[in-house]
């Protein structure tokens, strides 16, 4: 039998994932899915109008060049489900485009109720917007079993949010959206292509510090749900490259010894001084 971290099993979700990627023996880890509180999803936002990040605004070009061959694909009537909308600004030129044949529903996914919002306001105009505020797959479960009798589904996964994924998962988790749909839907996948290290470096560590901060916020999260007590300052933003693996990876790197308490994860960490919380994994693809 593996060994199990020692957590009571009244913990929150996220207290409970707090408390087994920081009492880790080798490398700590948290997961990147809780940057996406409401200053966390402020933040990315921010980060999507950088110059250095190019990458939504890349979705956007295709979308906007593609939207109408794409729509040619799907006869009316289409349900458009798409996995962590952000806001939807870029989801608009495939709902214009569908919707110039009949009435078009657009089921959002997301854990972030401000982004369902923002995207529901931004977006009535071309959809029928039905909000889902839950994880990926438990939201194509919901989205899916609303689905009326003839209606095709159109699954937009964009943003190379699949990249955050660890490469093994990636695959299974493709198979389990194929799974909850039926023979004539389709799935649409926005992945990053690998550049220039010096060039997604700098993507991840932009000279504003808005990729910092959206890092960051992180611990800032911690403290403010979770009661912990990080002290923001003593951890520095590092993005590197992982060139074997083909990703890019953000930590947060200890300044110096220290000790953190997180009241509801009900746990004490150690860090020395340069140890590093791996956040989040952003893989990059080649075309083939
Ligand atoms: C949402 N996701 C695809 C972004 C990425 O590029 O991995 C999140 C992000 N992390 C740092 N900057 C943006």
């Amino acid at each position: 039998m593996s060994a199990q971290p020692c957590v009571p099993l009244a913990l929150s979700e996220f207290a409970f994932e707090v408390h087994a990627g920081l009492a880790k023996e080798g490398q700590k880890t948290l997961p990147c899915r809780y940057f996406y509180d409401d200053v966390g999803t402020a933040l990315f936002q921010t980060i999507s109008l950088l110059p250095e990040y190019g990458l939504t605004r890349a979705d956007e070009r295709v979308l906007r060049a593609h939207a109408g061959e794409i729509a040619a694909w799907f006869p009316s009537p289409v349900a458009v489900l798409e996995l962590g909308s952000g806001t939807g600004s870029k989801t608009r030129r495939i709902l214009e485009a569908l919707s110039t044949r009949g009435s078009v529903v657009y089921y959002p996914i997301d854990v972030s109720r401000t982004a369902l919002q923002c995207c529901r306001s931004e977006l009535s105009d071309v959809a029928e917007v039905v909000p889902v505020e839950a994880s990926y797959l438990e939201g194509v479960t919901r989205a899916v079993s609303l689905r009326k009798t003839q209606e095709r589904i159109l699954t937009l996964f964009l943003g190379s949010t699949i990249g955050n994924f660890e490469r093994a998962e990636m695959v299974q988790f493709l198979q389990e959206v194929r799974a909850r749909l039926r023979p004539g839907d389709a799935l649409l996948l926005g992945t990053d292509l690998e550049k220039s290290e010096s060039r997604m470096t700098l993507a991840y560590d932009d000279p504003l510090g808005v990729t910092a901060a959206f890092n960051v916020n992180l611990l800032a999260r911690i403290n403010r749900e979770l009661g912990g007590d990080f002290v923001i300052g003593e951890f520095a933003h590092q993005a590197r490259y992982n060139r074997s693996e083909r990703r890019m990876e953000m930590h947060l790197r200890s300044r110096r010894d220290q000790e953190v308490f997180i009241r509801a994860a009900e746990i004490a960490v150690r860090f020395r001084r340069g140890e590093t919380i791996w956040t989040e994994s952003s893989h990059k693809f080649e075309l083939s």
